[in-house]
């Protein structure tokens, strides 16, 4: 079999649901595709330009961080000392702190300038294995500043190495010119923004956030409807704080996933469980905000729902650039598996930016993205704080 590189002598964790690890494993990669994986046992006679010898090294796919805003300007650490004092979330964002400082700092940066800072915590994820990252917009809040936060957000995804993938999120907070107006601001996310954002092809879904400080159910709706007139899939940051059902409206609109989900009843993991949409779970964000009611684990299991895991990585809530540290989080706060938190990063995470046929998984065809690590076993990129055990990463056979 020609192919262009082989991977040898390897334990594969494959994230294919069901299957077993394979402890003498082989991947060869042709066109940046996986041309063959399984036990070496079984391989076909390599005719391959590079034999690489894992020393019995273990490999997954390459992690999948499907929820991030990655791109945006300053921090928020003097907020983080405010509510070390006392001071809710709800409380500063009300103030006027909160999404909006993280705005004005945002609005005033150069797309230059947007892509030197997130580079910074695009390397750390990269660091740790990552092959593709999805990058949200929302801390512009008109049309310019969103226009600019895609275009870097795909300009990370020329300088390095990794698969990036967009979010539209206009409706993640209500800039200061259109306070008291909420409708009116949907009303220019929906006439103005997105169609000017689809026709630059900047974004590859559209998301928002449902939330007594965020937007009502209504208002969202709003925007799914347009989002489905352009063609563009939704995913919504939903029962994070209050239980307003917006998992439900997601649902009903066919969502990627519905996201945060702390506050989700019986009722929304059923409509997930219907449409298919993918629980991302996002303990950073529950970890950072000391919350305590965390998401229905066990009714997600039961319900069958693919759940994921991913860092939030944003300012205000969760400034985690770790994807490692994400899973540790997962297992301990939400007590999600070690078996549950490797899909939540690769396998689950690819479906829920609508990728599964591409990356994901160690499966003839997907993508040759690959993570190896110097680990005895799989357990230990959960159960380890603060490590990182990566040997090397893979793109795209490269
Ligand atoms: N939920 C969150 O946790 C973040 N956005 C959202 O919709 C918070 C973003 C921020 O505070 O900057
Ligand atoms: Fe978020």
């Amino acid at each position: 079999m020609r192919v262009d590189r082989v991977w040898t002598n390897a334990k594969l964790l494959t994230s294919v649901p069901g299957a077993a690890p394979i402890l003498g494993g082989s991947v060869a990669a042709l066109d940046g595709r996986i041309a063959w994986v399984g036990s070496s046992d079984d391989a076909p006679r390599f005719d391959a330009a590079e034999t690489i010898d894992c020393q019995q090294r273990w490999i997954t796919p390459a992690l999948i961080d499907a929820h991030t805003h990655l791109v945006h300007m300053g921090n928020r650490a003097r907020e983080f000392e405010l509510r070390l004092e006392g001071a809710s979330y709800e409380e500063i964002a009300r103030a006027g702190g909160g999404i909006v400082s993280t705005m004005r700092a945002t609005r005033a940066a150069s797309v230059e300038q947007m892509v030197a800072a997130a580079l910074l915590r695009l390397d750390q994820l990269l660091a740790e294995g990552l092959g593709t990252i999805e990058i949200k917009s929302g801390y512009g809040l008109e049309l310019e500043a969103e226009l600019n936060m895609l275009r870097a957000a795909r300009r990370l995804g020329e300088l390095r190495p990794v698969r990036v993938v967009t979010t539209f999120l206009g409706a993640h907070a209500l800039p200061p010119e259109f306070a008291g107006n909420a409708d009116g601001y949907i009303d220019a996310v929906c006439e103005e923004m997105l169609p000017a954002v689809a026709a630059e092809g900047l974004a590859d879904a559209v998301d928002g956030f449902c939330e007594g400080i965020g937007f009502s159910p209504a208002q969202i709706e709003r925007v799914f409807v347009t989002a489905r007139g352009l063609g563009l899939p939704v995913k919504l940051h939903a029962e994070q704080l209050s239980n307003l059902h917006g998992a439900a409206l997601a649902a009903r609109y066919g969502a990627l996933s519905a996201d945060h989900l702390e506050h989700l009843d019986s009722a929304g993991v059923a409509a997930m469980a219907a449409s298919g949409s993918v629980a991302m779970l996002l303990p950073g964000a529950y970890y950072f905000c000391r919350e305590t009611q965390a998401p229905p684990v066990a009714l997600l299991r039961e319900a069958g729902v693919p759940i994921a895991v991913a860092t939030d990585c944003n300012p205000g809530t969760s400034p985690l650039a770790s994807l490692l540290l994400a899973m540790n989080m997962a297992a301990t706060c939400f007590r999600l598996t070690v078996a549950e938190c490797l899909a939540g990063v690769t396998v689950n995470a690819a479906r829920a930016l609508g990728l599964q046929d591409l990356c994901g998984m160690l499966e003839p065809g997907k993508s040759c993205d690959l993570a190896l690590w110097d680990i005895e076993e799989p357990a230990e990129l959960v159960y380890r704080i603060g490590a990182n055990r990566l040997h090397g990463r893979v793109w795209r056979g490269q």
